[in-house]
């Protein structure tokens, strides 16, 4: 299968580089899957979604073996402070791309089965309502990383609201 050849020569290159990385189904790219570290079961990851075709997609899910849920979230400034909330899906323009970074739409993976380390990589299903699943592996790199988005680094570590209230 295409995809798994693909992974492998990503997975190979990502002691040079984890910004060559991509992911093709249909008229679909998949750019630059990264993640932060994290210290606990919540970590943010980031890619950008390019669509070659003629027609508009959405991307309505995503899930990963390593966390019990993944959500797309949305940092937003409000009154001068930011926020993020849940957002039901992101959609991708007929040639157009929409980025996944710091500061903006952001996947949010909740309850993972062990913190994220530097060097590791974390599979993520991207589920689109055309294209269907769209596997990637994303790099995991250190916390506050910012992709090559300057001051995009601790502003999006509000995650406050995935916290249990105490
Ligand atoms: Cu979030």
């Amino acid at each position: 299968m295409k995809f798994s050849a693909l992974i492998a020569a990503i997975i190979l290159g990502f002691g040079l580089t984890a910004h060559a990385a991509e992911f093709k189904s249909g008229s679909l790219t998949i750019e630059n899957p990264w993640a932060r570290a994290s210290m606990g079961p919540i970590a943010g990851a980031f890619l950008v979604i390019r669509n070659d075709g003629g027609e508009m997609d959405r991307l309505v899910g995503l899930s990963s073996e390593a966390a019990g849920d993944v959500q797309i979230h949305q940092t937003r400034e409000v009154n001068g402070v930011m926020t993020m909330r849940r957002v039901d899906g992101i959609d991708v323009p007929p040639h157009g791309e929409v980025a996944l970074k710091p500061g903006g739409y952001h996947i949010m993976l909740m309850g993972l089965k062990a913190p994220l380390k530097v060097g590791d990589t974390l599979p993520l299903t991207l589920k689109f309502q055309k294209a269907g699943a769209v596997p990637v592996t994303a790099a995991v790199v250190k916390p506050g990383a910012v992709g090559g988005t300057p001051g995009g680094g601790m502003m999006d570590h509000q995650h406050m609201m995935d916290r249990p209230r105490q």
